[in-house]
């Protein structure tokens, strides 16, 4: 297995501003399996003060079902946000994206941000709607080919896109601040977020655990065990199993939709309900 020392550039708050001033439009990436902890209020409130279009884009819709991706659209758009949904490494959804950017902008040239959290998709998004590679993309965090430093690619004649790299995750709650903050070596304790994510996956939906890795458990602990068991990863001192490294797996997995399910929306509404009640 490859190991990436290297340590992960995000992008500052200061260089963000930065670029959203030089912006007309910032499409704010997120994660179609959970797109409420891949977004950021504190990144729309800035393109707000800034006085700049925000365009949600929902990607990798292709991980969850359409009326999923459908509904995710609707509960945005009523906040007032225009939004499309995009399977960015299939170029699924580029002809409405593009037609979205061209009908919030008032004029032309259009310069816009791609921003958002590590591995949204927000370089894929990019060579989708240029129609080829230009972007480096990659499949986890820190890994060869993510977006080191913003950078300006011309797609047609009148549209400029900046890639930037992810911003800090510091809102998405502490799962996604864990897993998409750093490469998944490099995480002190990869246990912790690994039993989170296998909560989840468990919970919504029960039978990723079995396809991703072939085991029948509910236990997340004892899930890590068996899957150090059979990939023979074992402490040299004591034989006991390596729970480290499965739990980076699982990290990985996800990052990559091995280990696949999604949060419904019904789970934000009822919680904005309930907020909106006290
Ligand atoms: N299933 C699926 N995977 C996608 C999609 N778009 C991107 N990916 C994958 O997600 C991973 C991350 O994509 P990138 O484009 O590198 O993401 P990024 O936001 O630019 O990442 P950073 O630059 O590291 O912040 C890659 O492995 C892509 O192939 C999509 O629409 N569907
Ligand atoms: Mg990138």
């Amino acid at each position: 297995m490859q190991v990436y020392k290297s340590r992960m550039k995000l992008v500052s708050w200061k260089s963000l501003t930065w670029i959203i001033k030089r912006s007309d439009v910032v499409l704010e990436v997120v994660d179609a399996r959970d797109p409420i902890a891949t977004r950021s209020y504190r990144l729309e409130k800035l393109v707000k003060k800034l006085d700049k279009k925000l365009v949600i884009v929902i990607n990798k819709s292709d991980l969850v079902p359409r009326h999923i991706a459908e509904k995710w659209k609707k509960i945005f758009v009523e906040e007032g946000i225009p939004t499309t949904y995009i399977a960015a490494n299939q170029h699924k959804g580029t002809r409405i994206l593009r037609k979205t950017i061209k009908e919030v902008a008032e004029f032309s040239p259009i310069v816009v941000a791609v921003v958002g959290f590590p591995k949204t998709g927000k370089s894929s998004i990019i060579n989708a709607l240029k129609g080829r590679h230009s972007a480096s993309t990659s499949p986890i965090p820190g890994s060869p080919g993510y977006t080191v430093q913003a950078r300006l690619y011309r797609v047609g004649r009148t549209l400029y896109l900046i890639d930037t790299p992810g911003i800090i995750p510091v809102e998405g709650g502490e799962l996604e601040s864990v897993i998409r903050g750093k490469p998944p070596e490099q995480l002190d304790d990869p246990v912790k977020p690994a039993i989170q994510l296998l909560r989840r996956a468990l919970k919504y939906n029960p039978r990723s655990v079995k396809e991703a890795y072939g085991i029948e458990e509910t236990d997340p602990y004892r899930i890590l065990e068996l899957i150090a068991l059979k990939r023979g990863w074992r402490y040299k001192s004591d034989r006991e199993p390596l729970i480290e490294e499965a739990a980076r797996t699982i990290i990985r997995d996800y990052h990559e939709a091995k280990l696949r399910f999604y949060i419904p929306p019904e789970e934000y509404l009822s919680r904005k309900r309930r907020t909106s009640i006290v």
